[in-house]
């Protein structure tokens, strides 16, 4: 095909599907409220001795895989170290299963809660996390442990209410797009109207 670039207002129509797209995006993604909480995570073992991310949100009922993604040896504790607590089941995630990298364990969160997570061997660095099951709303009862520099810390449940749902990235990168084209376009038009063969204004 060899469309040759005429001054029919072509740069009108891709600005007109640019924001096409971006409302599409929009539209698409947003989705019933609460649909940030998905049904699995992941969360990797890196080489800098840190959970990436520390912090997951997963509905009841799904699942977290820990996966060694780096500096290997990230055994996964239930709980605040040590020795942890047997809230969720980490026999899949012990230093047998998670010795080298690409090594990986799943472990299923069937009711809502707040638990805590760390890596057995690097703990003390801070190696240590969260998983919300559920909307996160202090559905999990009892207090939220977090470690301070190595030193467990006990929080009092906090009366504040959770967050309000947010919108996924996409949602905004959708908004962007549309603003992007309708923008374009009105440029475009500018440019047409100023420049357009039949559309004479005096230049000055
Ligand atoms: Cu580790």
């Amino acid at each position: 095909m060899s469309l040759a670039v005429r001054r029919s207002p072509r740069p009108l129509a891709l600005a007109v599907a640019v924001a096409a797209l971006g409302a599409l995006l929009v539209v698409g993604s947003g989705g019933p409220a609460g649909a940030q909480a998905k049904s699995s995570a992941e969360i990797d073992g890196t080489a800098a001795n840190k959970w990436q991310p520390s912090t997951v949100t997963i509905k009841p009922g799904g699942t977290v895989t820990f996966k060694v993604a780096g500096g290997a040896t990230h055994p996964v504790g239930s709980g605040t170290a040590p020795p942890g607590d047997k809230k969720f089941d980490a026999s899949d995630c012990t230093l047998a299963h998670m010795t080298k990298v690409g090594d990986s364990c799943t472990v299923k969160f069937p009711k809502a809660g707040t638990y805590p997570f760390f890596c057995e061997v690097h703990y003390a660095l801070g190696m240590t996390g969260t998983i919300t099951v559920g909307s996160g709303g202090g559905s999990g009862g009892g207090a939220a442990t977090t470690t301070s520099g190595g030193v467990p810390v006990v929080t009092s449940p906090s009366a504040a209410p959770p967050p309000p749902p947010g919108h996924p990235v996409i949602y905004w990168a959708g908004w962007g797009l549309f603003a992007l084209g309708a923008l374009l376009a009105l440029a475009f038009i500018a440019l047409y109207v100023r420049f357009a063969p039949g559309f004479n204004r005096p230049r000055r």
